[in-house]
């Protein structure tokens, strides 16, 4: 239906603001000597909090297009809260993008549903488009198959959440985050169709039609256009392999 792909690389607590210079400017110009065209796909980077000003300022410098995105947010605007980011501060720095819910997050800083909820709230609030994540643990698909988890944890993220907002959703199974245990392209279609019925029913088909559903765990140069292929797949969540330039770049210019 027209969704234009979103590639997004997600640094985790990789590369601090030296290293992010060097790597921002090897992929610019690896997309650019690409013989393939890069064609109509978004690329979006998230570097961790410290290197967002520099990266802002080598996309403004050398006009590079690459989306840029932040990896969490504060539920809160300002105020006594050490340590925690605004994003008002994050949409000054141009970010559009905040990703939300990591399982990360979620697991290793107790994140609960509300939490996330509360956060994608922030986000609206400040013009960033959130990407929300979503996913099951093994066990939890064990006990209540493939998709219960993920749907409820979605449905929960778009309480209060207007119809015509911008939003991204990223379907990441724990199980296949970072662990090289991938997700077949058919259990990514299928939990991924199901939130985009969860996103017709909580904001209306035309939110479903236009928003973008990522893939995310353990995504490759290998494995990516088999994701991509799947109808409700529109772009992939890269962690691990967007880190080395020639991957991502490869992972990019994947081809249907
Ligand atoms: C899932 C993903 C990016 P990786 O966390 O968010 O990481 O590609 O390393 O599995």
């Amino acid at each position: 239906v027209g969704r234009v792909p979103l590639i997004a690389g997600n640094w985790k607590m990789n590369l601090d603001h030296l290293q992010a210079v060097a790597f921002v400017q090897k992929l610019h110009w690896a997309l650019k000597d690409a013989k393939h065209e890069v064609g109509s796909v978004e690329v979006a980077v998230f570097p961790p909090f410290t290197d967002i000003r520099t990266v802002q300022t080598l996309i403004d410098a050398d006009k590079i297009a690459f989306s840029l995105g932040a990896q969490d947010l504060s539920t809160h605007d300002a105020g006594a809260y050490t340590g925690e980011i605004s994003g008002a501060f994050l949409s000054k720095l141009n970010c559009g993008y905040v990703i939300i819910g990591h399982s990360e997050r979620r697991e290793y800083h107790d994140e609960t549903d509300e939490v996330v909820a509360a956060k994608v709230q922030a986000a609206l609030r400040h013009e960033l488009v959130p990407v929300i994540c979503v996913g099951e643990t093994l066990e939890q698909r064990e006990e209540s198959g493939p998709t219960a988890v993920s749907v409820g944890q979605l449905e929960v993220a778009l309480e209060g959440v207007p119809s015509g907002a911008d939003i991204v959703v990223a379907y990441e199974p724990v199980w296949a985050i970072g662990t090289g245990q991938v997700a077949s392209p058919e259990q990514a279609q299928e939990v991924c169709a199901a939130l985009r019925t969860v996103i017709a029913e909580k904001l209306g088909q035309d939110a479903a039609d236009r928003t973008r559903v990522l893939y995310g765990g353990s995504v490759k140069s290998g494995n990516v256009a088999s994701f991509m292929r799947e109808p409700d797949v529109d772009g992939a969540l890269v962690g691990g392999a967007s880190l080395v330039v020639d991957e991502f770049a490869a992972i990019i210019r994947y081809q249907k």
